[in-house]
């Protein structure tokens, strides 16, 4: 039985514990700025993901690693061979992130990663003028968010064919790797298969990065027009090709990101492009968003992307079909807010999947973007709850971000920090969360609950529950600095009000 204390009133600064007949919590502090740091580590853990680099004990700390991962020699699968690159040619394609707990890169998850990014850095480009995470990038001009995304946005754009405008689907070993440090493996990568699904979210991606550096960083003037140009042609060779479905090649396997049905991602690129380029015949698809599941966000649904960018964007450019899209968006968030008013841990997730946790997230996002665009404070407190359930007010029992809270994984799925001879895992990291579809990794019997919202284990081999992925990685980003962001806002407000 769950039950609900409020304890609002308490507002005196301090740490302090909820003891309940013989048991009590463990302790939490109330203090200004309570999110910073949980936000600053979320966002350094995108620096900790980087391919093709070293990273040394100035910026990583004990989890500094070597050089590792160039990118600088990949070989085009046949899966993925044109006219200009044959197979087995050699292409370069460095930087990046590594996915998750493989060093795999896949633009499919690359793309709503950081978009993601991209609308906080845009939400806040004041804020994060002033946002350190200490990396090496740390003491340019540049806010380090967006050196960050410049990180993975550079990789992006050598995924893409010159010849063609398509995009392959991802760079990959033939298979994972076993749990050992990235400096360590010598099997050759690939790229494999260009695909609708990559080259639409591809195009997405660029578009809005494009448009986002005009509007802040018009000293990025050429690579703006230059992400734009390639997203335009992205685009026209999804229209080309409209039913590329990636699936795996038979001798490769590492993840998918499959995803068939692609009229979101048209929807989600047409959006962007429409609002980088003011040309309304990217809006074709605006009449079918009905067809289109857009009350759930995660890599295979990116509708409420494109819905989120046009209505971050309305001044610019009004159109027809918008209001129904503004409808679509409302709806969406009241069946958000709903399902928050009726769990009993107060938290918006009604269905535990694989990746529950960001799920959960993206959720949030959907929240705050709502609280920005109509000011309604319930909105925020929804999405203040969600963020504590992450934090440990969970049936868990446990802070489900590493470094963080009392109780936190400390076995992750996530080859470096299982194999860097570190005990603590990479810090700043959330989890994919519980998920009872998918026990066989580790086995059911090993599950402490098969319980939906309590089928999580600490596990290292349990990537259905203990993984962590820059997808779930990028909301809780957004959603601890807005959060921190919008609070500090309001304290300032309500000061003035009281002076
Ligand atoms: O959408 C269905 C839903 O309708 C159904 O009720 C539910 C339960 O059966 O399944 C849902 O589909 C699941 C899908 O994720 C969406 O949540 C699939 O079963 C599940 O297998 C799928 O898991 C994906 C997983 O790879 C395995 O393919 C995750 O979304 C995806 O985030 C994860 O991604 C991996 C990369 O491939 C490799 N790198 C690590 C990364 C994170 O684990
Ligand atoms: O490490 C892999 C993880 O990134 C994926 O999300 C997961 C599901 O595709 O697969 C993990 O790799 C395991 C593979 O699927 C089965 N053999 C053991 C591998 C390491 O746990």
């Amino acid at each position: 039985m769950a039950r609900t204390a409020d304890f609002s009133a308490v507002a005196e600064p301090g740490k302090y514990k909820i003891i309940v007949g013989n048991v009590e919590s463990f302790p939490f502090e109330i203090k200004d700025k309570v999110y910073e740091n949980v936000a600053k580590a979320a966002l350094k853990a995108f620096y900790y993901q980087r391919a093709s680099a070293a990273l040394p004990e100035k910026y990583a700390g004990k989890w500094a690693r070597k050089f590792a991962v160039p990118d600088t020699a990949v070989i085009v699968h046949k899966s993925a061979a044109s006219q200009g690159r044959k197979a087995g040619s050699v292409i370069s394609a460095p930087k990046g992130w590594f996915d998750a707990g493989d060093y795999n890169k896949y633009i499919v998850n690359s793309a709503i990663t950081t978009y993601t990014l991209i609308l906080l850095y845009e939400t806040f480009p004041e804020a994060f003028k002033s946002v350190k995470i200490n990396i090496p990038e740390s003491s340019n001009n540049t806010p380090d968010i967006l050196d960050e995304i410049l990180w993975n946005i550079r990789w992006m754009m050598k995924m893409q064919d010159p010849a063609d405008g398509g995009v392959y689907h991802k760079l990959t070993y033939a298979n994972f790797q076993p749990y050992v440090m990235p400096d360590e493996i010598t099997a050759p990568r690939f790229v494999v298969g260009k695909s609708t699904s990559a080259a639409l979210d591809f195009s997405a991606t660029l578009a809005h990065f494009s448009l986002a550096l005009r509007k802040n960083n018009p000293e990025l003037k050429l690579l703006s027009d230059s992400c734009l140009l390639m997203a335009k042609n992205a685009w026209n060779w999804a229209v080309k090709n409209p039913d590329v479905h990636f699936h795996n090649p038979q001798d490769i396997y590492t993840g998918e990101y499959a995803d068939n049905f692609l009229l979101d991602n048209f929807f989600w690129a047409g959006i962007e492009l429409f609002h980088a380029t003011k040309d309304k015949s990217y809006l074709r698809y605006m009449n079918r968003l009905s067809e289109m599941v857009t009350d759930s966000l995660y890599w295979a649904h990116v509708a409420m992307l494109g819905i989120l960018t046009a209505l971050n964007n309305q001044g610019d450019a009004a159109f027809e079909g918008y209001e129904n899209l503004e409808k679509v968006f409302r709806n969406a968030v009241n069946n958000i807010y709903k399902n928050y008013l009726n769990s009993p841990y107060k938290i918006s997730l009604d269905v535990f999947k694989w990746g529950s946790n960001g799920n959960l997230l993206n959720e949030t996002l959907i929240l705050l973007n709502a609280y920005k665009l109509y000011g309604k404070k319930e909105y925020l407190d929804a999405a203040i709850s969600n963020a504590d359930y992450i934090l440990g007010k969970n049936p868990v029992n446990i802070c489900y971000v590493t470094d963080f809270g009392s109780k936190f994984p400390m076995n992750i799925h996530h080859r470096i920090s299982i194999a860097d001879g570190v005990k603590e895992p990479v810090p700043g990291f959330v989890v994919g969360g519980p998920n009872p579809n998918d026990v066989s990794d580790i086995g059911a019997y090993k599950y402490p609950s098969l319980l939906p919202a309590k089928c999580y284990a600490d596990n290292e081999n349990s990537y259905s529950t203990n993984e962590v992925a820059i997808n779930w990685n990028a909301p809780l980003v957004f959603v601890m600095f807005s959060i921190e962001n919008f609070m500090q806002r309001n304290n300032k407000i309500s000061l003035k009000k009281n002076w």
